[in-house]
């Protein structure tokens, strides 16, 4: 085959840990390449990543968004209905779902998410010292996310180890992956009753996908499994995607200084944190029928490993990618992705970010790390389970 072919893991400790570094040689071996080790195809750069996204009919993710085909093995859970799903069936079940997480509806929920907000930077600002993701980024979304959904309150902590197994589960079977299946058994179990229709609060959104279903947008048995993609995919993509956005700010002190003096910018903050460090890092899709990607041919049935992050720090589209620069434009950037399988709970996210973004920079003059930033190693999330600050009262 005429096409580069690169021998780095992709899914190695190293590699996870510190991911940017191993982009570039991708990135200049072409537009399209191949990966020894799993046998797939992969993009890096940003005008073919985002492509393959908005071209759904022929980069699917029916046969899963994973390393695993769902074409010739069985998926390790029941597929998601909008993650794993293709038009038609995919758009039915994204109508519900943005029915149900809509703008209206986040703005009810704003008053008290920022309330909860004030409440506990409050008290963080308060103790001057604190770890920015064990009590910070892991306790916010914790104490909106689950309200909205209208969660049962006994075993919430599941939910946590739920969508690290989730997200490692597109990745290959290595230690990482078997070490998170070992911790998820328990937490699976929960998340399955968790969406029920019996446990479900009124007036949530796990009870407005039923009452869909009641209208007969889908089946109860559906519904109860969008349900589990709000929990799979709601928390942990949150609690990293606050948590990058603080290392950014503590990271380059000069763009905490322009947040700090003028809090309004924390959306864009956010914004160019997925950017720099994009949560989700990577997606497969599989080819529909044979696609030339810059006269390579990707055969029928090929897996493509699209590398978002990549893409998101590719010189080609971005000046200086490297560089976190609060006011850059970001827009286009593909860290929610794109196309019709795009974020369904961006708008949830952004309210989320800005608020806990917002309430910090009104209360604290500066940030500082005291401590080394801690990974924690997952197949497909950039994430962090530890980083100690120290914040300046303002
Ligand atoms: C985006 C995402 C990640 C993980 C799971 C799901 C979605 C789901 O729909 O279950």
């Amino acid at each position: 085959m005429n096409i580069p072919v690169i021998d780095i893991d992709p899914f190695a400790k190293d590699v996870l840990e510190n991911p940017y570094s191993y982009h570039e040689q991708k990135r200049e071996a072409g537009p399209v390449f191949w990966l020894e080790k799993y046998k797939t195809f992969g993009m890096v750069r940003f005008a073919e990543v985002r492509a393959a996204l908005l071209d759904h009919e022929r980069f699917i993710s029916g046969r899963g968004v994973g390393l695993a085909d769902f074409a010739k093995e069985k998926p390790y859970r029941p597929p998601s209905l909008l993650l794993e799903a293709d038009p038609p069936s995919h758009d039915q079940a994204r109508a519900i779902m943005n029915g149900v997480v809509s703008p209206a509806s986040l703005k009810a929920l704003e008053p008290v998410w920022r309330e909860r907000a004030e409440a506990l930077v409050d008290r963080l600002v308060e103790q001057r010292e604190f770890d920015a993701v064990r009590d910070f980024t892991e306790v916010f979304p914790m104490l909106v996310f689950p309200d909205a959904v209208g969660l049962m309150d006994e075993g919430r902590e599941h939910l946590l180890t739920y969508a690290m197994a989730v997200f490692n589960a597109f990745g290959p079977r290595n230690e990482i992956f078997l070490k998170g299946e070992e911790d998820a058994g328990a937490a699976a179990g929960w998340v399955a009753e968790a969406c029920r229709r019996t446990n479900l609060k009124r007036g949530g959104w796990g009870m407005a996908i039923f009452e869909a279903a009641d209208n007969g947008a889908c089946t109860q048995e559906e519904a109860e499994r969008l349900v589990r993609s709000l929990l799979s995919a709601g928390v942990d993509t949150t609690v990293n995607g606050l948590a990058t956005a603080l290392f950014a700010l503590t990271e380059f002190p000069d763009e905490w200084n322009k947040l700090q003096a003028q809090p309004r910018l924390a959306r864009k903050a956010l914004e160019e944190s997925l950017r720099w460090d994009s949560t989700v890092q990577t997606f497969f899709r599989t080819t529909s029928r044979d696609v030339e990607v810059d006269g390579t041919n990707l055969p029928e049935g090929s897996k493509v490993l699209l590398f978002l992050a990549a893409a998101n720090r590719d010189p080609r589209k971005w000046d200086q990618p490297d560089i976190f620069n609060i006011d850059r434009l970001t827009s286009g950037h593909v860290g929610f992705g794109a196309g019709i399988h795009q974020c369904l709970g961006q708008m949830v996210a952004r309210l989320e970010g800005q608020l806990a973004l917002t309430e910090l920079a009104k209360r604290c003059k500066k940030i500082r790390a005291t401590g080394p930033v801690v990974r924690r190693l997952n197949n497909t999330l950039h994430a962090i389970a530890s980083l100690p600050v120290a914040v300046e009262p303002a």
